[in-house]
């Protein structure tokens, strides 16, 4: 590799190179400088917006040391790159990772402490990066930890969304949606106006025959739109790897002013052009496992694929190689199918730009990438129409219709005699209009299939891709175990956790290696160790408490079992069964006598989580947990026995303080619909127990800490098809305390009953397709386990901790390793010898 400053003057270059920060002073003498240059405050109006501006940049200078070495060594090594694509990176805030990453967190505490601030009020200065909705985005924030941890050379590749997931307020028991208008101040991105792309849509398809007698297809005529790249440093932890998260910002293709209208006066149809251009990138799409087949949608996928191919492209064309090397070079991680476009875009670059034959450049795209499905959901599939793509996307179109005949001809040729199995099996269904089926494109464009649990990754072969089954055999579908980062969702969220962990294993190994928790089973009976547990919960649940007074006005007794449920609302998660149980236990308390209730537990029921805004059901089931928090927190009869909160705005750094602060968790979704689930791990790993079904990772959580440390319900999932039937075909009675719930809603306990009639009615008159009456007094039943249980905080506690220590597992490190075993065939690289906080 050529460096651009020549021999003689290198010297000069490098007696100034920057070095990285190592000491309190040194901190302090960037954080000012960069406060006072920057930012131009000084010591006389420097609040902690700026102290936290100060700090980040500092910081960001820090990692751009290791960053920029980092990707040096990774071009020099030329080794096997992978590449996630993902359209929702859901990152939280950068700032105390950073600071844990290259290890400097205590140089920075000192500083801030000279300079007059506290640490922890800096942190909380930082927005939330939030490009993501839920579960499948977080999931990617985690595995970009893990990459750059493990030191894998691996890039990232998303969307620069202007607005990311909005936030919610709650108004009268009511979701309100407030645009995130996050960029104001991100000193965490790099834009580089010198990294652009053409991109191009709609148009036509030339064909025409050249000299060589060959078909060449020209797509032209389009509107040309620009990729700019923003690129986001990823810092591994204790390691200098520091990789990048690039992701791409849409603007008109001219860049400037169209001048030709601009001089005929229309400066502002001009302006228009420029602002079509830039709503691609936005915002992101507030939908969580729902698919709603916008064009915008469309676009900002395909805008993200093109631009992103190209850039790998690019890259793999400076090294020379020849093409059949792409697949020992580039691994395509697909997270789920919004980046299938990348399928047909990759092929069309290979044989209309590069001019190989359709087979062999065929036989690269399938060994690049890897789909990883997260759902099983019929309303999460993507299908985009025909007439769709064939406006926005012609010769992708064609493409897909050509990869469909070759795949359906090689199936008819190995199934003669099931016709029927052509129509199921095709990219295209047969429908009005006609739509192509994404996952089908994406598992027949890939190498390799995972889902996301052991469940999961079973349904998937019997259920929406059981012909592929049949088609290419079990080998091209594995299963990946989803798992988090322990140093965001251990470390940083529950510092108090982590220092004990430490303080018993000897240093924080543990967070490299998280199956060395299993050492803590030896102090499962140790009487210290077990106080000081239960003191860090506590002090956790008063974090909390003050939270939910601060943001609520309601105050909860943190002595009380804290029952919690924080994620996307979605009827499969079943919320709703959830705030039938508040409302349960709300009038049995009712119907006790003053001795009866002495006996009780105190409960705090905690909800969290955002509905889509189109998702009317979603939204009443918020409306009706506030009504039911509004009547129950008011009760004098009830008092510290039961209250209940829906916590707004829910989102990375809330789940920073709520995940540490839980007795019990609900991962309590139908059997069979959660894919995986990820914030059942974040809580057992913070020393919380889990109410769940047998769903997605429940069951692999509970094969690794025990059935006596957890509580399961309800019905199996090979169950559920049998009872969604029995609901129309044999008349049932409902569970008599269910009955009473609704009878209680019906009268109008918790305000117009009229409200909540489409949440009652779907269970009692249409087909209850989530099983809520199936499950309800399981739910209940094992709800009263729940309180005998803490009741007795020995041998709670026990269960507590030996579930943190059994969940080594649950690392992302860990499903790091797998995917780069089982479906990249990469390896990590190890670091230029410079080392973080040498
Ligand atoms: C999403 O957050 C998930 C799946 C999806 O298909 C979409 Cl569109 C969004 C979630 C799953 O619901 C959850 O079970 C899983 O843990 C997570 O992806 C990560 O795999």
């Amino acid at each position: 590799v050529e460096a651009s400053i020549p021999e003689p003057q290198r010297a000069a270059w490098q007696k100034f190179s920057a070095e990285p920060f190592n000491t309190k002073e040194q901190f302090e003498q960037e954080a000012v400088r960069h406060i006072e240059t920057t930012l131009a405050r000084s010591l006389y109006n420097c609040d902690e917006g700026a102290a936290y501006g100060g700090t980040a940049l500092a910081f960001r200078d820090r990692m751009v040391i290791d960053w920029n070495r980092t990707q040096q060594n990774q071009t020099f090594a030329d080794q096997k790159r992978v590449y996630y694509l993902s359209l929702e990176f859901l990152m939280g805030r950068a700032l105390d990772n950073a600071m844990l990453n290259v290890q400097q967190k205590d140089s920075a505490k000192a500083g801030l402490a000279d300079l007059g601030f506290r640490m922890e009020d800096i942190i909380n200065q930082e927005r939330d990066a939030a490009l993501g909705n839920g579960g499948l985005g977080r999931l990617a924030a985690c595995f970009l930890d893990s990459l750059a941890s493990l030191n894998y050379p691996a890039w990232g590749y998303g969307l620069r969304y202007r607005y990311g997931i909005f936030k919610q307020e709650i108004i009268d028991g009511y979701q309100v949606e407030i645009p995130d208008y996050w960029l104001d101040f991100n000193p965490w991105e790099f834009p580089r106006h010198d990294v652009t792309v053409d991109i191009q849509f709609f148009g036509n398809v030339r064909k025409y025959v050249d000299d060589s007698g060959k078909q060449v297809s020209v797509w032209e005529n389009g509107e040309i739109v620009q990729a700019v790249a923003y690129d986001v440093p990823i810092p591994g932890y204790a390691t200098p790897t520091t990789n990048n998260l690039r992701l791409w910002s849409s603007k008109a293709a001219s860049g400037e002013f169209d001048f030709q209208k601009f001089n005929s006066g229309e400066y502002e149809s001009s302006v228009a052009d420029q602002q079509r251009a830039e709503t691609i990138s936005a915002v992101l799409y507030p939908n969580d496992n729902l698919e709603r087949g916008k064009e915008l949608r469309l676009k900002q996928q395909y805008f993200w694929c093109a631009a992103s191919l190209f850039d790998i492209v690019r890259r793999f064309k400076k090294s020379k190689k020849a093409w059949k090397e792409f697949p020992n070079a580039v691994a395509i991680q697909l997270n789920d199918t919004h980046p299938t476009l990348a399928i047909p875009e990759l092929q069309r670059i290979l044989i209309d730009q590069e001019g190989l034959e359709w087979d062999e450049a065929w036989s690269i795209v399938q060994k690049t990438f890897g789909y990883t499905n997260h759902t099983v959901l019929p309303e999460a599939l993507e299908k985009w129409s025909v007439p769709l793509f064939q406006h926005l996307l012609p010769r992708h179109l064609q493409i897909i219709y050509d990869i469909n005949l070759h795949f359906l001809q090689y199936v008819e040729r190995n199934f003669p005699k099931d016709r029927e199995m052509l129509g199921r099996v095709s990219i295209i269904e047969e429908s009005q209009p006609k739509m192509v089926r994404m996952a089908y494109l994406a598992l027949i464009g890939s190498h390799k299939v995972n889902g996301v649990a052991e469940l999961h990754s079973d349904l998937i072969k019997t259920t929406i891709f059981k012909d592929f089954v049949k088609i290419y055999g079990p080998d091209k579908f594995t299963n990946v175990t989803n798992g988090i980062t322990p140093r965001r969702w251990l470390h940083q969220a529950n510092p108090r956790l982590s220092e004990l962990i430490a303080s018993k294993l000897g240093g924080y190994d543990f967070l490299k290696d998280l199956t060395l928790l299993h050492k803590l089973e030896n102090y499962v009976d140790d009487k210290a160790f077990r106080k000081e547990f239960q003191e860090i919960k506590f002090a956790n649940k008063v974090r909390l408490a003050k939270h939910i007074k601060d943001t609520n006005g309601v105050s909860v007794n943190p002595a009380a079992l804290f029952d919690i449920q924080v994620k996307r609302i979605h009827e499969y998660k079943r919320q709703q069964l959830n705030i039938f149980g508040v409302i349960h236990r709300y009038l049995t308390i009712k119907s006790m006598s003053p001795e009866e209730r002495k006996k009780l537990a105190p409960r705090v029921s905690i909800f969290g989580g955002k509905a889509a805004p189109g998702y009317w059901m979603a939204k009443t089931i918020i409306h009706l947990v506030n009504a039911v928090g509004a009547v129950v927190n008011n009760d004098k009869d009830v008092g510290d026995l039961l209250k209940c909160v829906f916590v707004e705005d829910y989102n990375v750094s809330k789940a920073e303080i709520i995940v540490p602060a839980s007795d019990i968790s609900e991962h309590i979704s139908t059997a069979g619909t959660e894919a995986s689930g990820t914030s059942n791990m974040k809580f057992v790993l913070n020393g919380g127990l889990i109410i769940g079904t047998c769903d997605g990772a429940n069951i692999e959580i509970t094969r690794e800490i025990g059935e006596e440390n957890i509580f399961l319900f309800g019905n199996l999932s090979e169950d559920v098809e049998d009872l969604r039937h029995a609901h129309f075909y044999s008349k049932f009675e409902f569970d008599p305390q269910l009955q009473r719930v609704f009878d209680a809603i019906k009268e109008g306990r918790f305000g117009d009953a009229g409200q909540f009639s489409a949440l009652v009615n779907g269970i009692v008159e249409h087909g209850d397709y989530y099983l809520v009456s199936d499950d309800f007094k399981s739910y209940i039943d094992t709800h009263t386990l729940i309180d005998e249980a803490y009741k007795d905080q020995e041998s709670w506690v026990s269960k507590c901790i030996t579930s943190v220590a059994r969940m080594g597992f649950f690392s992302s490190d860990r499903c790091i390793d797998e995917y780069a075993e089982m479906i990249w065939n990469v390896e990590p690289l190890s670091p230029t010898k410079k080392a973080k906080g040498v």
